[in-house]
């Protein structure tokens, strides 16, 4: 029996990207320098030089897909985070973002086999979404260890040989 596991304390050599929805950035940003900020805490070089992360900005949610998309299909990283937040207006407008973006990733992730980790937060005002980027928790931190803890498995994955 062989039992696979993803580590938190492996980063090294990891090689991880971030897209950002600029839409809602009072939040985004917040998500951003949180899940930044938990991957240096594990060992991840995040600095403006660093070989093992790239941040792509797209102008909202909606655009996450296609460029999740391209920066899986490059080959280069070995897990994705795609962060965004859609608050609800009073039009359907809310829906469609969400249900774009969220299929659209997760078509991503299948398709390449990268993981693309869904940090997009939907929620009713920007109170609630506030409250999840930082006022009461921050939940970039907790994209990232889900980062790197599919990261690493997916490593791990690969390196088993499984068709063996
Ligand atoms: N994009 C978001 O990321 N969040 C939102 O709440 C949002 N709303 O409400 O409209 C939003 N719209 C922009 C959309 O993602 C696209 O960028 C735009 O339609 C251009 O394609």
């Amino acid at each position: 029996m062989a039992t696979f596991e993803g580590r938190f304390t492996d980063a090294t050599d990891l090689r991880v990207a971030v897209v950002v929805s600029r839409f809602n950035d009072l939040v985004t940003g917040k998500l951003l320098s949180g899940c930044l900020d938990c991957l240096a805490r594990h060992g991840l070089d995040t600095s403006a030089t660093s070989p093992q992360l790239d941040v792509a900005w797209v102008p909202g949610s909606f655009e996450l897909p296609i460029v999740t998309k391209a920066l899986a299909n490059s080959g280069r990283y070995h897990v994705l985070i795609a962060l965004g937040a859609v608050i609800r207006g009073d039009t359907p407008h809310f829906d469609v973002v969400v249900s774009e973006a969220s299929k659209g990733i997760a078509l991503v992730s299948r398709e390449t086999g990268i993981p693309v980790i869904f940090g997009l937060l939907t929620t009713d005002t920007m109170q609630q979404a506030l409250e999840r980027a930082g006022i009461k928790s921050n939940l970039g931190w907790s994209y990232a260890l889900q980062a790197l803890e599919m990261g690493s498995l997916m490593r791990e994955l690969h390196s088993a040989n499984l068709s063996k």
